[in-house]
């Protein structure tokens, strides 16, 4: 099979809106292929270098698999207490311009590591890596959100409209692969409205999820959202992958 950069095949959708408030219609979805990514084929029991992680539960379509203990309780503390200082306003990519801006669908606040930026982001890094089968490099800097009481991040879609995919910056968002740093007392889970469930979130463990596949269709099944914190606040860490290594030229 040819594999085709997702940046150099037109658009076939109809709309795609950004991270950002969406109205999704219903048939809008035009049978995209699933196709199992790596990490789905390696059994219910992942291994990574320094540690063996315990699929909770899998599904297929949207492709979403839950997995416990990626990160020890230390290192969930680590993250937050390293990213503390650093949050600002959560941005979003204006799906026009192209440029940041702060959204109103998304309210947490939020900073991200330079790809292995010190030893514990490192390490994680290579887990992920070990767990994904994409190397570090593969993707963005690892993002820290927190979110207060009563803030969200609204339904969006992490993958990029195609008009904005950059070539030069690893191309098109594949996987997200999203850790919870902390147990959040009530609300912030992890909703795909879609498929029709959510992930509570628990110290510690992380979901997969995979939307693009290697004919550069995008999965819209895989909509998401953090719903607002009722009780408590909520740290997790976003690791987006992409197609490619972001520092390759072409
Ligand atoms: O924090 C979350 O649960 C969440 C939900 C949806 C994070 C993201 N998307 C993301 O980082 O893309
Ligand atoms: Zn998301």
């Amino acid at each position: 099979m040819i594999y085709k950069p997702f940046s150099t095949i037109k658009s076939e959708y109809p709309k795609i809106v950004g991270n950002e408030a969406i109205g999704t219609t219903e048939g809008q979805q035009i049978r995209y292929n699933y196709e199992v990514s790596e990490i789905g084929r390696k059994g219910n029991i992942l291994h990574a270098r320094d540690r063996d992680v315990k699929m909770l539960s899998r599904n297929e379509k949207p492709f979403v698999l839950h997995l416990d203990s990626v990160l020890g309780s230390e290192e969930c503390d680590g993250l937050i207490s390293l990213s503390r200082s650093r949050l600002q306003p959560s941005r979003v990519e204006d799906t026009g311009s192209g440029e940041e801006r702060a959204g109103s669908g998304r309210t947490s606040r939020s900073m991200a590591f330079r790809i292995r930026e010190n030893e514990l982001v490192e390490r994680i890094e290579m887990r992920i890596a070990d767990l994904t089968g994409y190397p570090a490099e593969n993707g963005e800097g690892l993002q820290i959100l927190n979110y207060g009481l009563g803030e969200e991040y609204k339904p969006h879609f992490d993958f990029f409209p195609p008009h904005m995919v950059d070539a030069g910056k690893g191309g098109q968002r594949v996987g997200t692969f999203l850790i919870y740093l902390n147990d959040v007392a009530e609300g912030g889970e992890t909703v795909f409205s879609k498929a029709g469930f959510s992930i509570v979130p628990k110290k510690g463990s992380a979901i997969y999820f995979h939307y693009a596949n290697e004919h550069g269709q995008l999965d819209r099944l895989s909509v998401h959202s953090s719903v607002p914190v009722k009780k408590g606040e909520k740290w997790a860490a976003t690791k987006w992958i992409r197609e490619s290594n972001i520092y390759k030229c072409y």
